[in-house]
């Protein structure tokens, strides 16, 4: 029963993560230099995520639509490495959640509201 429960839910957020991915996205547009500046301070940036999780979604379309080089993090492999970096770090397994490197500061933050405000703020 918990296997097919788990079974339906990544298969719903496959199809949710598929209609997400044909709804286009209106690009936020920037020079080559302005992007440039804007590659170099999302280099120090991840998202640790579920392929399929809709606050997940939510974030990706906000970072695509932002022209944000993010990159993702898979935290659902229960073996994985970023899975047990996220727990150890944050206490929990929740997604989505951006690390934030600063030097040798690392900030975690979670809740899809307040990644996304974060992002609006700094990239918007
Ligand atoms: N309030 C959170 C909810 C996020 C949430 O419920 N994420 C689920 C996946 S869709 C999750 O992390 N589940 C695994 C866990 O909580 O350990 C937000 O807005 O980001």
């Amino acid at each position: 029963m918990k296997l097919l429960l788990k079974g339906f839910r990544n298969g719903l957020g496959a199809i949710i993560a598929f209609i997400s991915w044909l709804i286009p996205v209106s690009k936020v547009k920037r020079g080559e230099s302005e992007q440039q500046e804007v590659d170099e301070q999302t280099a120090n940036i991840e998202l640790y995520q579920f392929f399929g999780c809709p606050f997940c979604i939510k974030s990706r379309r906000v970072i695509r639509r932002l022209n944000l080089n993010i990159v993702t993090r898979d935290a659902q492999n229960r073996q994985g490495v970023y899975r047990a970096e996220l727990l150890k770090e944050t206490g929990k397994t929740q997604v989505p959640c951006l690390k934030i490197t600063k030097g040798d500061k690392v900030e975690w933050m979670l809740e899809t509201s307040q990644i996304i405000a974060y992002l609006e703020k700094r990239f918007g």
